[in-house]
């Protein structure tokens, strides 16, 4: 397996969280990485390769066009104007309120974004921009032959629609992979989402597209974050009705429960006929993860990734979310050995 990493995450590190109703530490934080790596160390998983820019054309083929130029451009406009602190979006357009996209940085914020839970600072484009390459490295690797890889993506990106961020997510690395496969010659590109939490942005993206199949086990959205996406009756549109497939569980789901959507969504896989598999590895579903409530066991994740690596097929992993940071490595890495032993 293949290994795709960079410091520049380090990059982006927002002062504080707004987490109910407090300013608290952000949990998705730079020792998120530090922790995977000495895992992957501890593994022997050393094959590492460098990383190439991901192409400006193959991100406009997944964000739109005003959202790139915001996301590069919003900490030098806010800082223009005279601020210092982070960007956190307060007024965004609810429902009959997004007619013009607004001149204001402050209102722009909020345009391009659905959660007030992700700042902007300096270096998240950067940061971003670099996790996007390493997703697109990991991938381009994989087209190339190579049978799998990991690229450790931070920030995560499966909340990131075309033209919104959010959910800690600024750029779709799951959707660049995939695109990038099916840039590279795949046909028919699956996208397995097994975070916590669903995978509203990847979804969104090839939610009218046949040639990639989206399927996300999560928490209910009725329940837990993103709340407004996400639900089993969501199958797709247009082209794309029928290529993707959501498996909602309750809070407190268990791994039995959990493997069996999982199994469902490989067989759904199986018959789309999938020619590559990306994998937005979130191990937020530990049970000791400190924002979400799924019941997953360290060694869980070895069983489900043995699974994963029965399909046989070309396989690219981004890290999503966890954020029990000193297990997310343990829990992480053992998706991948379980893969390898598969
Ligand atoms: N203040 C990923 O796992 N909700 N994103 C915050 C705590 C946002 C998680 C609730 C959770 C986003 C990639
Ligand atoms: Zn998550």
């Amino acid at each position: 397996m293949k290994i795709v990493r960079s410091d520049d995450h380090r990059k982006h590190f927002p002062a504080g969280e707004i987490h109910a109703g407090e300013i608290v530490r952000p949990f998705e934080c730079p020792e998120r990485v530090d922790y995977v790596n000495a895992a992957l160390e501890a593994a022997g998983l050393t094959d590492e390769i460098e990383a190439t820019a991901v192409e400006s054309e193959l991100l406009a083929q997944v964000h739109d066009h005003g959202f790139l130029r915001f996301l590069e451009t919003a900490w030098d406009e806010w800082t223009t104007d005279g601020h210092t602190a982070d960007m956190i979006a307060m007024s965004l357009p609810i429902r009959r309120m997004n007619t013009h996209v607004p001149e204001n940085i402050y209102g722009k914020l909020g345009w391009y974004s659905f959660a007030s839970d992700t700042s902007i600072t300096d270096g998240t484009w950067e940061a971003a921009h670099a996790g996007a390459s390493l997703a697109r490295s990991a991938q381009r690797a994989v087209s190339a032959g190579a049978s799998s890889a990991f690229a450790l993506c931070r920030p995560p990106g499966h909340h990131a629609a075309s033209d919104f961020f959010g959910g800690y997510c600024y750029l779709n690395n799951a959707a660049i992979a995939a695109q990038g496969f099916r840039n590279d010659g795949a046909e028919r590109v699956a996208v397995l989402d097994v975070d916590f939490h669903h995978g509203n942005g990847t979804q969104d993206i090839f939610y009218d597209r046949s040639d990639v199949f989206f399927a996300s086990l999560h928490g209910d959205p009725l329940h837990e974050f993103p709340y407004f996406l996400g639900h089993a009756d969501e199958t797709g549109t247009g082209a794309g009705d029928g290529f993707n497939a959501n498996y909602p569980l309750l809070p407190g789901t268990t791994f039995d429960r959990w493997l069996e959507a999982l199994d469902h969504a490989l067989v759904r896989i199986e018959t789309f006929g999938a020619d590559a598999l990306v994998v937005s590895l979130g191990v937020d579903t530990f049970e000791d993860d400190p924002i979400s409530s799924f019941k997953l066991s360290s060694d869980d994740f070895t069983t489900y990734g043995a699974r994963l690596g029965s399909l046989g097929l070309p396989t690219v992993y981004v890290l999503e979310g966890g954020y029990a940071v000193d297990e997310i490595g343990t829990n992480a890495v053992n998706v991948l050995t379980g893969h390898l032993q598969a």
